[in-house]
């Protein structure tokens, strides 16, 4: 049967992908010192060849692209050079493509231009259009974004479905509204589904999401995640049809980057060491996840542990403890982006600091200041005139600190990282003390 394509008509394949977003700059990488940049930055490149493979490898009848092919505007002439040459392979494959802009590529935003190759069809941006493919009884209804802000609903003006064939519609829009998506081009399922066609190939929305079944309204997602939200597999759907009918509807991961949120409740760990263990299970267990390509994981530290105080004393330690365990895993290998410290601290204290009262109050301020050293370093002023209170023997000259692990111990207020390390006793002497008058009273 697979050998027939895509000659016999009554059975092809197309593939929809979205949302690709090409040369897309990803701000803010270099800032990280040890980020692999330039396999992050070229993914969506090797995504969209990934794409181009597979039509090719699958023999599909064409290739629907439904906006933000580009990021923006191009910023050299590279970008449209390397997506030419991806169409021209399809080209040679005898392999159509349609495709509409979205918000990121609307003709506003677009200020250079290369030409096209024959079998690539770009929908027009003042109406909807429609392109008949008579070889597989398909019409494609089409409309791109002219500028980069749509507000009305460019469903509503596309045609009603001839009976008899496989209508198709391709559109960039944010349906009724998803999260951390703006609404453009705003419609409803039930508008689509009124029109009577059997696939809506949408675009925008980049968390993969089938939104009916019947008739398909469907959200490939991106083709790429760009960044630490944008996480899990993502690729491109296949679509089957058989005596104009939709059959089947297959997710296909095309990423080459593979971006993970691994968080992790401690409370069963009472040391970082313990915590360690767990964040390299975790990062072991994604990296099989990513099934062979660079994973590039957020790791967040949750929960009400014993390992709490350990951990917020030295946040820049424990990331690169966990730096070391990414960087210690098999090929492709991890890059840890970063490593949020959330927990709280278990047990009485745990409890005392969701108190609602003035020790609660205290205790979360001293918290606080844990994880805030530049709030710690604005009470060094105030501190500066405690320090020139005590006596000089105390403050740390030669000889005169305590010993503690077999290190002179130096005492100084005004310093923030000494008083950063004490917190933590500072807050057990506080309640501990505040406790004792609680049950005299
Ligand atoms: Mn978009």
């Amino acid at each position: 049967m697979g050998e027939s394509f895509p000659e016999n008509a009554s059975l092809f394949r197309f593939l929809h992908a979205a949302d690709i977003h090409l040369d897309s700059p990803l701000q803010g990488l270099e800032r990280y010192p040890d980020a692999p940049v330039d396999a992050v930055r070229g993914a969506p490149r090797r995504a969209f060849e990934a794409l181009i493979d597979l039509a090719i490898e699958e023999r599909v009848a064409f290739v629907l692209l439904a906006g933000d092919l580009y990021d923006g505007d191009w910023k050299d002439y590279n970008t449209g050079l390397f997506f030419v040459g991806q169409m021209r392979r399809l080209a040679e494959a005898g392999i159509a493509v349609h495709l509409v802009s979205g918000n990121h590529d609307a003709a506003s935003q677009i200020t250079k231009r290369l030409s096209l190759p024959p079998n690539v069809h770009h929908y027009a941006t003042r109406r909807p259009e429609t392109i008949e493919l008579p070889d597989f009884d398909v019409a494609i209804h089409g409309q791109s974004f002219a500028a980069r802000r749509v507000s009305e609903d460019l469903a509503a003006a596309y045609p009603m479905a001839d009976p008899g064939r496989v209508e198709i519609g391709l559109l960039h829009t944010s349906l009724d509204g998803r999260p951390g998506h703006a609404d453009y081009a705003p419609c409803t399922a039930e508008g689509l589904r009124a029109k009577g066609y059997a696939y809506w190939a949408l675009g925008h929305v980049h968390q993969r999401e089938v939104v009916s079944r019947d008739p398909w309204i469907v959200f490939p997602g991106n083709l790429q995640g760009r960044h630490a939200r944008e996480t899990g597999g993502k690729g491109a759907s296949l679509v089957t049809v058989d005596h104009g009918r939709v059959v089947d509807v297959d997710h296909r991961d095309l990423d080459v980057v593979r971006w993970a949120r691994i968080e992790l409740d401690l409370e069963s760990v009472g040391h970082p060491d313990d915590a360690l263990a767990r964040v390299r299970d975790a990062l072991a267990a994604a990296l099989v996840e990513a099934d062979g390509r660079l994973l590039a994981a957020r790791v967040v530290l949750g929960g009400a542990t014993r390992a709490h105080a350990a951990l917020v004393r030295e946040p820049a330690r424990w990331l690169h403890e966990c730096r070391l365990l990414a960087t210690g895993m098999a090929e492709p290998g991890i890059w840890l982006e970063r490593l949020e410290l959330a927990t709280r601290p278990r047990g009485e204290l745990g409890r005392l600091l969701e108190r609602d009262d003035a020790l609660g109050g205290l205790l979360r301020r001293v918290e606080a200041l844990e994880r805030a050293p530049l709030d710690l370093a604005r009470t060094r002023e105030e501190l500066a005139d405690l320090k020139r209170r005590l006596p000089a023997a105390l403050i740390g000259e030669a000889g005169s600190g305590a010993e503690e692990d077999g290190r002179a111990e130096r005492f100084d207020p005004t310093d923030p990282a000494w008083l950063r390390a004490r917190l933590p006793a500072v807050r057990d002497l506080l309640w501990s003390r505040l406790l004792d008058g609680e049950a005299s009273e």
